[in-house]
């Protein structure tokens, strides 16, 4: 009998700084909330990821005297966005959304906690050096079914799902239940193509809530 059949939503980022008023504000971010609360009961291990960033955290521009927010830095030979502060540990902002259910949830991902480097993915920092434990949490619970959505489509949503394809996950990207921040004009379609063509199934909720 196969034991590996269990399916799994990640929940990218639903922190209020990616919502309205906050300090990184993606566009529609608040309307993925009720979705997410929609969608749970359709999964058997439902894992929350949260940016949780030490105040001098490399990514944010406030820590680069004479840089902005939005320039482009190479760090360690990657490229790396400038930020404003944002999910800083124990702020309000870093805080889950107040409408999220947080009920069923089975496991939480703290992601971007050290200074020297960001995390973009729920599995590894940027560079792949350390990893979250999230995929050996989710081989421990039998998972072989990985379902992300949330904040942001073209950062964190992105880069968990390529992870998420690359360790061998059967992965499938909730589109609608999806927002983006588009710092350039088309970056959301860059990053579904991209996602698309590592191998990830691009789907939308009616796919997984059949009564929609
Ligand atoms: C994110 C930019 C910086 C995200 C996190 O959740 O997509 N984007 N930190
Ligand atoms: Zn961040």
């Amino acid at each position: 009998m196969n034991t590996q059949n269990k399916k799994a939503i990640i929940m990218v980022d639903l922190q209020n700084d990616f919502c309205k008023g906050g300090s990184l504000e993606v566009q529609e971010g608040d309307a993925v909330i009720p979705l997410a609360n929609e969608l749970q009961k359709y999964f058997d291990l439902i894992i929350v990821t949260k940016d949780w960033h030490p105040q001098n955290h490399m990514s944010f521009a406030s820590n680069h005297p004479g840089k902005k927010v939005g320039d482009v830095m190479i760090v360690h030979g990657i490229s790396q966005v400038l930020w404003p502060d944002h999910c800083v540990q124990h702020s309000k902002g870093a805080e889950l959304h107040p409408n999220l259910d947080l009920e069923s949830i089975d496991h939480i991902v703290h992601k971007g906690t050290q200074k020297t480097i960001d995390s973009y993915s729920a599995f590894f920092d940027n560079e792949h050096l350390r990893s979250t434990e999230l995929a050996n949490y989710l081989q421990k619970h039998n998972v072989s079914d990985v379902y992300i959505m949330g904040l942001a489509t073209d950062y964190c949503v992105k880069y968990s799902c390529l992870d998420a394809v690359q360790l061998g996950f059967n992965t499938y990207m909730i589109e609608d239940a999806c927002r983006g921040v588009e710092l350039q004009t088309g970056d959301i379609e860059k990053a579904i193509n991209q996602i698309k063509q590592a191998g990830v199934h691009v789907i939308q909720i009616k796919d997984i809530v059949k009564s929609r």
